[in-house]
């Protein structure tokens, strides 16, 4: 009787066993994707500072920087000259790269004005735009840095630009 049973489940389960059949790598390849996925979002995100453009005054110009995987940063601030206080406008433009997110860092150079970041918001063709107002410095003009931060797939990249307010 067992045997009997055994037999018949292998004639109606033959079918199933086939798919199974099937199934199995389709299972092992998709339990790979999924460890190769949980590997991505777990792996730690890398840091790439770029090092300070030197030789462009954005309160002064437009300045440009190069992206580690072959993109480019343009980046303008207005008006020119930087007032001392009111809103200033940044636009940033992004060739060869597409990030996930952009923002940028306002530090005092020479004196600690706190840190005061802002996030871009992305229009068509690469464009990145912001307004903000600066910390009112007591001594009128003042040195800053403005750092962008973008996130380019895995990676953090940060631009450190200079310029001078309150000119
Ligand atoms: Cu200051």
């Amino acid at each position: 009787m067992h045997g009997v049973d055994n037999d018949a489940m292998n004639g109606i389960v033959f079918p199933v066993g086939d798919r199974s059949n099937f199934y199995a790598p389709v299972a092992a390849v998709a339990a790979m994707f999924a460890v190769a996925a949980a590997g991505w979002l777990w792996l730690p995100r890398a840091d790439v500072p770029l090092p300070l453009v030197e030789g462009c005054r954005l309160d002064h110009e437009v300045c440009t920087a190069a992206l580690p995987d072959g993109g480019r940063l343009e980046l303008a601030f207005e008006p020119r000259p930087i007032p001392k206080a009111g809103p200033m406008r940044v636009s940033l433009r992004v060739e060869g790269a597409q990030p996930a997110s952009v923002d940028i860092d306002f530090q005092g150079v020479e004196m600690n004005m706190g840190v005061h970041r802002i996030a871009l918001a992305a229009a068509a063709g690469g464009r990145y735009s912001g307004e903000t107002t600066l910390p009112v410095c007591v001594t009128g003009r003042m040195l800053w840095q403005a750092t962008v931060l973008l996130e380019v797939g895995r990676k953090n990249v940060s631009v450190p630009f200079r310029f001078e307010s309150g000119g």
